[in-house]
């Protein structure tokens, strides 16, 4: 660097210079700083290459098909697709659009649900990306690709060291006729907590300038007041509020009586008056069976005036008919994967789906051939990804016992490993039943089901009992989302928690019961901007904002990475993972 600024000084240049010449320039020694990328990503490849890459062994490596690309022309210019009708009819005239439709519409979860129910969110931008400008030239038809939110958005800095951000504006380039559809839980925003009002409007104004069209709220515990703020900012910016009923239990059991059909038609009057503009059926878990997703379909459609959009998981293996049922019953969109990353924990198959209905008028309009397409490209793909399957190989019915999320199995498991109780995931699993029942048969998705599944590690781990809570609870020093829980942090569970288990949780603390949005001190977006500009050492953009109000710690953790071993996310996923290291 000495050497590069002396050859541009003037001084230096027209010859007049001295012994004295160093000692009167002294900025001569102002080096640029050096950013020294080559070096930085080598680093990173060796210490994956002695140490694994966190949490993954290193290994030798496979042989790995390399991901086909379909072959199609690339010249053309992409095909129109739902997205030109939000911007030129607003989200009222995507509803009116969607109304008039006789074949049932699809959304592909392959970038988002699917991934996270199998493979435990790890899959990285650069094989979405790859693959995103076939998917919007070949599935044109989509009602909208989900691609974003949920668990995507932490795993992004937590695990994958790389910017979430980043992923959708990438891919709004590259897809820029459908609708992106990510999913928000509500005041937990993509989050494990509540945070302040001002959070969750940043957060869905700078989603929606990003990209985001259609927004999947829900609260994990079905609660309305929770949703409202959320519901009210994706309206304000012209979008698609999509409002979810979480469903839980069996509406065909008549002795499980708390969330019954009554129970469902009430929340979507209620959410249908909060402003939603499409009601979705969100069954987390694969709880929904075929006959009551007709039954609960029917009821609805009868009880509003909305386009109905369901979501399931295939964990029982019934997913197919529980869809076909719901489309015998009128529901107007559902959701699938890419077949290669459908079925058990994820989404039902779009190819599956489509044959399934053939023979009948409601049968999606879309091209089968260009699914089998990306399909074979996804196969190769997850081959990547293989050390974060859940090792399930058949379908679980025992889901209508323990009702586990699919997005949470694969990564309560990775959990349960990580804590020393792989062997005793069974016993997890029952316990998490045993946890909820003690909470009151409460609505288990996330953050609800974390809290759930926290305290069921918890109580294995420590081989607790349910008796020995209620026994030697005063003694015992409960995980912190199960005291935030029973403090009202999250919201308030349908018919109130169990008190005798809330005063043995709290240990005299004070319970809430207003929203805690509203109690939370808001963010000062301003001084956090200094804040940042200092710690970073660079710009800072408000989605490096919004993401360090967020996660603090998960935010300047992946910050340090990448200003240690830079931008990762440019590796291939073989060497990002380091499979080839010699063991
Ligand atoms: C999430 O919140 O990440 C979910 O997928 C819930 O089902
Ligand atoms: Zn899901």
């Amino acid at each position: 660097p000495f050497l590069e600024n002396v050859m541009v000084h003037p001084k230096f240049m027209n010859g007049q210079y001295d012994t004295t010449f160093v000692d009167e320039t002294p900025e001569l020694f102002v080096f640029p700083k050096r950013k020294d990328r080559g070096t930085k990503m080598l680093t990173f490849i060796a210490d994956t290459t002695v140490n694994g890459f966190e949490g993954m062994t290193p290994q030798k490596k496979p042989d790995f098909e390399t991901p086909k690309i379909p072959k199609i022309d690339y010249l053309q210019p992409v095909p129109d697709g739902t997205k030109r009708i939000l911007e030129e009819q607003g989200p009222e005239g995507v509803v009116d659009w969607l109304k008039e439709r006789k074949e049932v519409l699809l959304t592909d979860t392959t970038f988002r649900d699917a991934h996270q129910s199998l493979l435990a969110t790890r899959v990285r931008t650069k094989d979405i990306v790859k693959i995103s400008e076939s998917t919007a030239r070949l599935l044109p038809e989509l009602f909208s690709v989900e691609m974003w939110g949920g668990a995507t958005f932490d795993v992004s800095y937590r695990f994958l060291k790389e910017d979430p951000w980043d992923r959708l504006l990438k891919l709004r380039k590259l897809m820029p006729n459908v609708l992106f559809q990510m999913l928000l839980r509500a005041s937990n925003a993509v989050g494990y907590k509540n945070y302040p009002d001002n959070v969750i409007k940043q957060f869905v104004e700078k989603s929606a300038s990003a990209g985001i069209d259609v927004f999947r709220i829900f609260d994990s515990l079905n609660w309305l007041d929770g949703m409202k703020p959320a519901i009210q900012a994706v309206r304000e910016n012209n979008k698609i509020a999509e409002v979810a009923i979480c469903y839980t239990g069996d509406i065909l059991d008549a002795s499980r009586t708390k969330y019954n059909l009554q129970y469902y038609k009430q929340l979507a009057k209620d959410l249908e008056e909060s402003g939603a503009h499409i009601l979705a059926i969100k069954d987390m878990a694969g709880l929904l069976k075929p006959e009551a997703a007709y039954q609960l379909v029917s009821e609805l459609k009868e009880t509003v005036g909305l386009p109905l959009h369901l979501h399931t998981h295939d964990t029982s293996g019934n997913g197919i008919y529980t869809l076909a049922r719901a489309i015998d019953a009128g529901v107007d969109i559902v959701d699938v994967a890419c077949s290669s990353m459908a079925g058990l924990t994820s989404q039902p198959g779009a190819q599956s789906l489509y044959h399934a209905l053939e023979g009948k008028d409601r049968q999606p309009k879309v091209n089968v051939e260009a699914f089998e397409k990306l399909s074979s490209y996804w196969e190769d793909v997850r081959s990547y990804y293989k050390e974060f399957e859940s090792g399930m190989k058949s379908p679980h019915t025992e889901i209508y016992f323990h009702e586990m999320p699919g997005g949470q199995y694969s990564n309560l498991q990775q959990q349960a490993k990580a804590v020393g109780l792989g062997e005793r995931w069974n016993e997890v699993k029952a316990m998490f039943r045993k946890v909820n029942d003690m909470f009151g048969d409460i609505v288990k998705v996330t953050p609800s089901s974390k809290i759930v599944g926290d305290l069921a590690l918890f109580m294995v781990q420590n081989n607790l009992t349910e008796d020995d809570i209620y026994e030697k609870g005063e003694a015992i020093d409960f995980p912190d989302s199960v005291i935030e829980f029973a403090q009202g942090y999250i919201g308030q569970p349908y018919q109130g928690f169990p008190q005798e288990l809330q005063r043995i949780i709290l240990k005299g603390k004070k319970p809430i019961s207003e929203r805690p949005g509203a109690l939370l001190e808001p963010v000062d977006f301003k001084e956090l901007n200094q804040k940042l500009f200092k710690q970073l050492d660079r710009q800072v953009t408000s989605f490096d904002m919004i993401a360090y109000a967020l996660y603090p710690k998960v935010f300047m953790d992946y910050h340090r990475f990448t200003a240690k071993y830079g931008d990762v996310s440019v590796l291939d996923t073989p060497t990002f993972f380091l499979w080839h290291a010699f063991r």
